[in-house]
């Protein structure tokens, strides 16, 4: 049926030079076929000559409502008994996290990802680029990912320019998407971890996974009774939760009021210096704790190291690094 319905809107769409003529191609006989009828009489009611465009007598192949449903909730319901036990859990889908979930997509396609986003779309801060003006400044050599990504930029010498922020966010994450291992939970928060005591360390506590909700109700957990949240279990955790707004750096906050960071106190992002930040965040991509890896801003937090402002070189080559940090993690 599909294809007779394809051909059907084919055959009426006008050759190349001819005198446009609409024949109202005789609709399939399907319940909900209503648009040819619906152009005739629209044009007519108008007063309008008739259009011929490649879309005209569009006719849908037809469907029922709880088809739909199904094939969203299934797969839905199915990716959350699969991933309750992740490879890698990576907590933000910023640039950071992004690059993480990238980077593992590359070297480590087997393994599974969880990628959890808090907001009701990826891509935090590098989305909008700074303050919304969307040009986005990549500094060298960070640029060879969008060489990778084939993603165009221009050219500044030591540093590259992408016309819209958007347009390395959305390459990276369709690439991302592309990994069947990799599944993205987003509007879901990570409200908190995970944390047993590990027998290989001694009994020393260890990160193994996340607990999370709707956004929504995390973010309502005072005025509502407690929504009993989710859990994921994780062989590691990659945080990238970036520095700021309600969920900023929830890791970092979270390790904090556990006692858990080393050296017991959370110096806050420094200010901005641009030539020394990026290289601090990227060196200084770890695992913090036994089984979390800190990643992009959230490290700032940690470590106390200047904010960078709008240049996202780090954000990458931090995420990437992460990746590798994970393995080595897991391989323990
Ligand atoms: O973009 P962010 O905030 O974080 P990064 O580290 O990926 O990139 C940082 C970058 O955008 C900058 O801040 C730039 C370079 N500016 C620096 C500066 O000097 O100001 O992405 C974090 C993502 C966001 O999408 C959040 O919504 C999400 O993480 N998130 C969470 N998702 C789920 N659960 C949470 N608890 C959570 N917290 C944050």
């Amino acid at each position: 049926q599909r294809r007779a319905a394809a051909s059907v809107a084919s055959s009426s769409a006008p050759k190349r030079g001819s005198r446009v003529v609409t024949r109202v191609a005789q609709p399939l006989a399907q319940p909900g076929s209503q648009s040819a009828a619906a152009d005739a009489s629209m044009l007519a009611r108008a007063g309008l000559p008739p259009t011929t465009t490649p879309y005209d007598n569009y006719v849908f192949a037809s469907i029922r409502e709880a088809e739909v449903n199904r094939a969203m909730t299934r797969r839905y319901f199915k990716d959350m008994d699969e991933f309750a036990e992740s490879d890698v859990v990576i907590v933000g889908a910023g640039s950071a996290g992004l690059a993480c979930a990238y980077e593992l997509g590359k070297v480590a396609p087997h393994l599974k990802v969880a990628l959890l986003e808090q907001s009701v779309a990826p891509g935090g801060g590098a989305w909008l680029g700074g303050q919304l003006f969307s040009a986005m400044v990549v500094r060298k050599p960070a640029h060879l990912m969008l060489d990778e990504l084939e993603v165009p930029y221009e050219d500044e010498g030591h540093y590259v320019v992408v016309r819209h922020a958007a347009l390395l966010t959305s390459t990276l994450m369709s690439h991302v998407l592309k990994n069947p291992n990799v599944k993205l939970f987003n509007a879901t928060a990570v409200e908190d971890l995970i944390v047993k005591p590990d027998p290989q360390l001694g009994g020393a506590r260890r990160v193994a996974g996340v607990v999370t909700n709707w956004s929504l109700v995390a973010q309502a957990h005072g005025t509502q009774s407690c929504m009993d949240p989710n859990v994921i279990e994780a062989g590691v955790v990659v945080s990238a939760c970036g520095h700021d707004g309600p969920f900023g750096a929830t890791s970092v906050k979270r390790l904090a009021r556990l006692g858990m960071v080393p050296g017991g106190e959370v110096p806050g992002m420094g200010a901005l210096d641009m030539e020394a930040a990026e290289g601090a965040i990227v060196g200084g991509t770890r695992e913090v704790v036994p089984g979390m890896v800190l990643a992009g801003m959230e490290l700032a937090e940690v470590d106390g190291s200047p904010r960078m402002g709008p240049t996202f070189g780090a954000m990458i080559v931090s995420g990437r690094r992460a990746a590798h940090v994970a393995l080595a993690v897991l391989e323990k």
